[in-house]
């Protein structure tokens, strides 16, 4: 598998931080191609247990090159805080490369998200809080200051100045108090001086390494609903969290892509706003909750949770490419006696079986459920598909049909070793 892209089916929070170090554990190069320090993966290596938000998974392999690549935004202030933190529990991270066309977060681009959200008010979309969206929006206008301007004294205090003469505006109308460009040109430049080493060119480095056969790893942030334009907008992230964005946030063209692999969780989550048919309230999605550990990587929020939703994993496979899903945390699941699986929505009376575009027609979305028996025993151990329970394996091949999409992977717990291998 030379060339594989890792990414989220559901509202993120799968465990493909998981997955990515699994199948990246003989990878050459593990590449982040969208987000920013939004993004929260949980990795468990030998019991201990590592957050990493803008760090490629990647990282905690020794052997393997991480790349952030263009389609990420990058904070610089959170980047050398997580290289920190690793490096004093004994991760090197001098294997980490920064496309040097990647965007840069700053003090102001984090100052507006909050202040966006502050706003929307009741429509608030419920973001990290990371400047996320603003920075993206820097880049769509034109405005976005990159890493490779780091290093240019002259030119980027025109790029500054020009990206904060219409924030000021704003500010000046609200009576805030403005940004003041000098402040924050001392602020990149010292970071520009740290982050030139590490600056590379991702497409050239990435396209010579498949050249020469070596294995890449493109890592999803966020996930697929999740996703500007195919996600729940405007209930979304800013950047492409499917397939297409590996491409556009890496350099690397679609021709060289070899598999596509979603996951999906046995059940789903969502933090922040916006629609979710299936989400359980009280007791049940308190229960579902403390059970799968959910809540935050980045921002410690209680995670929403609900059952499956089939038709979702459908529309993921569609608009991917999915040649391979792994299911996750399927030990989660065990000791619910019939699993609701949702098949269909009731929307404005009528029956639909496939997910619809339009975020309000999802959002009144009445979820049709199947229900299938579940099993008692614990399957955390379980390492062959022929040893889980009849009802469990008979749960994966139904959800696997309903799919469209083959189970290469089942996650029965969150370490590296708790994993069923399919294909
Ligand atoms: P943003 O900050 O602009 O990207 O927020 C926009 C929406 O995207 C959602 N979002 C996420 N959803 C799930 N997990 C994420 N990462 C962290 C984690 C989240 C955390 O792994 O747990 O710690 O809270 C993530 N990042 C962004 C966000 O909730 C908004 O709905
Ligand atoms: P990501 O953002 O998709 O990488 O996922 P997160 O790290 O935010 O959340 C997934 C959580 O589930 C993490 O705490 C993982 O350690 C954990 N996890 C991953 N796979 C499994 C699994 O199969 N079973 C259980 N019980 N936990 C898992
Ligand atoms: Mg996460």
């Amino acid at each position: 598998m030379p060339a594989v892209i890792i990414l989220g089916v559901q509202w993120g929070d799968e465990g493909k931080g998981k997955a990515t170090d699994q199948l990246g554990q003989r990878a050459d190069y593990v590449v982040k191609f969208n987000g920013g320090n939004n993004a929260g993966h949980t990795v468990s290596v030998d019991g201990q247990k590592f957050a990493l938000h803008l760090l490629p998974s990647g990282i905690l392999n020794s052997d393997c090159i991480s790349v952030i690549g263009n389609g990420v935004v990058v904070d610089p202030e959170a980047l050398f805080a997580e290289m920190a933190e690793l490096e004093s529990r004994g991760v090197s991270t001098k294997n980490l490369r920064i496309a040097g066309n990647a965007h840069v977060i700053t003090s102001y681009t984090k100052m507006f998200d909050r202040l966006n959200e502050e706003v929307l008010g009741d429509g608030k979309i419920g973001t990290t809080g990371r400047g996320i969206g603003p920075t993206y929006a820097d880049k769509a206008n034109r405005v976005g200051i990159r890493i490779v301007d780091l290093v240019h004294p002259r030119r980027l205090r025109g790029q500054v100045e020009t990206a904060v003469a219409q924030k000021n505006l704003v500010l000046r109308a609200l009576g805030r108090e403005e940004i003041n460009v000098d402040d924050v040109l001392t602020e990149l430049l010292a970071y520009g001086e740290r982050l030139a080493p590490m600056m590379i060119s991702a497409s050239r480095e990435l396209n010579q390494a498949l050249d020469e056969g070596k294995t890449v790893v493109f890592e999803g942030g966020q996930s697929t609903l999740l996703d500007i334009d195919h996600g729940n907008y405007p209930y979304v992230t800013s950047s492409n969290a499917t397939a297409g964005g590996a491409v556009t946030g890496s350099g690397v063209g679609p021709t060289r892509i070899d598999r596509v692999v979603g996951i999906v969780k046995a059940y789903a989550t969502r933090v922040g706003e916006g629609p979710f048919p299936t989400e359980l309230h009280g007791e049940r999605g308190d229960w579902l909750r403390e059970a799968g550990g959910e809540y935050g990587v980045t921002t410690g929020r209680p995670r929403r949770c609900g059952w499956y939703d089939a038709p979702v994993t459908r529309y993921a496979v569609r608009v991917n490419g999915l040649t391979d899903l792994v299911l996750t945390k399927l030990d989660v699941l065990t000791g619910v006696e019939q699993i609701p699986v949702c098949v269909g929505y009731e929307i404005d009376g009528q029956r639909v079986h496939e997910f619809p575009i339009d975020t309000w027609d999802f959002a009144n979305a009445k979820p049709i459920y199947e229900y299938h028996p579940g099993w008692t025993e614990d399957i955390s151990t379980v390492r062959d598909f022929a040893d889980l329970p009849a009802n469990a394996q008979s749960y994966v091949r139904w959800l696997e049909e309903m799919a469209g999409c083959r189970f290469s992977l089942i996650g029965v717990g969150p370490d590296r070793e708790q994993t069923i291998v399919l294909h």
